[in-house]
């Protein structure tokens, strides 16, 4: 059965792409589209086309799983010329997403035209590349350089009200799609065709707009948005053949780089995780009323997360003092996505209708998942779910949001552990993506689905994980930390240690990181532990807090601060304090630096996926760029491991 087919009201031939589940342009469209504009070209009978995507969605761009093979002909920028060269106008009825390819493909009709919730745009960058079939080439001679540059190098796409007002869409259907495509067809027909795109001029820009545009890319991180902008540069100063040719080669040499395979390894692992194979006709118990029990700032970003995703949120807190701030932290979390244009005054207050609070555990009587989120002791959680096993449905999930406690010396609390499992958010949890998913052995498998469904109506990104100290990313985190205590120990500064680690794409170093989140937490931790009888061995971060160095919130830490400011400065009280634990070691550059450290993070995912702690390489990767910040276009430690070894 071919993904095209094409049938005909009046002089109009609809052709139609299904090719589940994005309509992307494989080998096989490409081939299709351009034997049907061979034949439609000889139909007399046919004044016009029309393009329509069955499923979700217009072209979501060249199919990805393609991009490991050599390119086989015809290449989709001779497609969209194809297309473009029709002796009849062929228009794109687009909805869903016309992205990438189908966006390229939509700028080879003559016409555009979409639905209202259709969007549009060129998200090569977040795969590493650029667009390969005259993105960079078209795109400025039909939305002007400027819209073009903001298409493709940000990736974002844009709403077809936004489309239509920078020209990259004709028109915006009301009503039904195909009809008002094949009656603007029609229209069209009665008036003298516009030019091909290709023919189109474009403008040029002076050396000032090519600067700031080059400086917004470079805050990218790495090299696909720059290559964007070059070539929009460039085929903003050369002719559209020579134009198209620089564009190709651009686009193949990135394909082929280890950022693109980075991210194309990441694309699939996010789209992989919310359906693990360990549970893959299991039915998750619905969730509609939630319960959080702290209203902290944990508590609150997830009640908020979850009131955005549109849910009914019941807050609990210990008394009417904790609840008003417990609520006064989500109101103040919807009133900064207001001033960011993220969500309007209406929305808000749709939002904080579905939040209810309360100091009455009774009150959680009719929800289907509670997440505990109180402070990080264990007999105050036992405490929580002793309330939470008398009060709550005996089909309702209890989820404890854990970080560094054995959920088992949690859930050992309840008469019926089959219901109960680890939900670790990340904080700010109405931001961060990840959501580390941590079953106790008791755990039923719908629970622990419910635990994913939850994940992806959230948007976050799951990752199931085993129980150890830390589970998977503050485990590695403690590796990563504690490897850069022994590079501070072999002599290297402190300062060239986080410059080091920034260069390789984290936005800041592990010990300015430190510093931001408190040196403090860690350390009682350890010194929780020695209590306990651990024999954990004095780190350096120990010695600067014994010596009343907390970070930023103590005006010192690994590094000093001026009052009100966040600027780190090497500190001379430091290296006095760590002098007898340094010896001069041999100095490494930046390279050996982040190798070093980076090497380390993926030998202690070596050991996690050893003992079985995860599923999967690709989900500790997840862990670390959706948890720690790891650069998406290294691919994640064990990714960029890898990546090493192969080369
Ligand atoms: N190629 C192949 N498979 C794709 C795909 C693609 N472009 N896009 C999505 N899929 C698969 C995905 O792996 C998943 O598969 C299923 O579709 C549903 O995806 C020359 C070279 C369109 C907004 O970067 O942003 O064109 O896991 O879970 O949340 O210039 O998918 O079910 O087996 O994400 O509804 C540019 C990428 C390509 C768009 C839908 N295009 N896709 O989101 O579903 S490069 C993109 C998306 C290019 C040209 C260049 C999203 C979506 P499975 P999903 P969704």
């Amino acid at each position: 059965m071919s993904v095209l087919s094409v049938r005909y009201q009046g002089e109009t031939a609809i052709v139609t792409l299904d090719n589940p589940p994005v309509n992307a342009v494989s080998e096989e469209v490409r081939k299709g589209l351009v034997a049907l504009a061979d034949k439609l070209d000889e139909d007399n009978g046919v004044a016009a086309v029309v393009l329509t995507c069955a499923g979700r969605t217009f072209i979501a761009g060249a199919d990805v799983r393609e991009f490991g093979k050599p390119p086989v002909e015809p290449h989709l920028p001779d497609v969209v010329t194809r297309l473009e060269q029709a002796k009849k106008p062929w228009v794109a009825a687009i909805h869903g997403a016309a992205l990438g390819g189908g966006f390229e493909i939509a700028m080879g009709c003559r016409f555009r035209v979409a639905d209202r919730s259709a969007k549009v745009g060129l998200p090569e960058v977040t795969l590493g590349i650029i667009p390969g079939a005259s993105g960079t080439v078209r795109t400025p001679r039909l939305t002007g350089v400027e819209a073009a540059v903001e298409l493709a190098t940000s990736g974002k796409p844009v709403s077809a009200h936004q489309a239509l007002q920078s020209g990259v869409i004709d028109k915006v259907v009301e009503g039904d799609l195909l009809e008002g495509a094949i009656a603007f067809a029609l229209e069209a027909l009665n008036h003298p065709l516009p030019q091909p795109v290709s023919a189109r001029p474009v403008e040029t820009r002076d050396e000032a707009f090519w600067e700031k545009a080059k400086k917004q890319a470079a805050r990218a991180g790495y090299q696909a948005p720059l290559s964007a902008l070059d070539s929009i540069r460039f085929a903003s100063r050369h002719s559209f053949d020579e134009a198209m040719a620089y564009e190709r080669q651009t686009f193949l040499d990135l394909r082929a780089s280890d950022e693109a395979a980075a991210l194309r390894a990441v694309f699939f692992a996010e789209r992989a995780a919310p359906r693990p194979a360990f549970f893959k006709d299991t039915k998750p118990r619905p969730a509609a009323r939630v319960g959080i029990v702290g209203g902290g700032t944990m508590g609150a970003g997830i009640a908020s997360s979850c009131l955005s995703a549109g849910l009914n949120v019941v807050l609990i807190e210990r008394d009417d003092e904790a609840l008003a701030r417990g609520r006064q932290t989500v109101e103040r979390t919807f009133a900064g996505a207001i001033k960011r244009g993220k969500l309007s005054a209406e929305g808000k207050d749709t939002l904080m209708s579905a939040l209810s609070g309360s100091t009455d555990y009774a009150d959680l009587g009719r929800c289907d998942l509670v997440i505990e989120a109180v402070f990080e002791e264990i007999s105050v959680k036992r405490d929580v779910f002793k309330k939470l096993d008398r009060h709550c449905r005996p089909d309702a999930i209890l989820a404890t949001n854990t970080s560094y406690l054995d959920p088992r010396e949690i859930s050992s609390a309840l008469k019926d552990s089959s219901r109960f499992l680890g939900l670790h958010f990340f904080s700010p949890a109405n931001v961060m993506k990840l959501l580390e998913i941590v079953p106790v052995p008791e755990t039923a498998d719908d629970v622990l689905a419910s635990g994913f469904a939850l994940a992806k109506q959230l948007g976050k990104v799951p990752v199931r994980a085993g129980i150890c100290e830390g589970f998977i990313g503050n485990r590695i985190l403690k590796r990563y930390r504690a490897e850069a205590e022994t590079l501070v120990r072999e002599g290297i500064a402190i300062a060239d240690i986080d410059a080091a680690m920034r260069g390789f794409g984290f936005k800041m170093g592990p010990f300015e990181a430190q510093d931001l989140g408190g040196l403090d937490i860690a350390f009682l931790q350890r010194e929780g532990a020695r209590a306990e009888g651990a024999v954990i061995p004095e780190t350096l971060g120990d010695i600067l807090v014994r010596s009343g160095r907390k970070g930023q919130k103590s005006g010192g830490g690994w590094y000093d601060y001026a009052d009100g400011d966040r600027t780190p400065r090497p500190s001379s009280a430091v290296s006095d304090l760590l002098a007898a634990q340094v010896t001069n070691g041999p100095q490494l550059d930046p390279e050996e630096i982040s190798e070093r450290l980076v090497r380390a993070m993926a030998a202690e995912g070596e050991a996690i996926l050893t003992e079985g702690v995860a599923h999967s390489a690709s989900d500790i990767d997840l862990v670390e760029i959706h948890g720690y910040g790891f650069p998406r276009w290294k691919g994640g430690p064990m990714f960029w491991k890898d990546q090493r070894l192969r080369s």
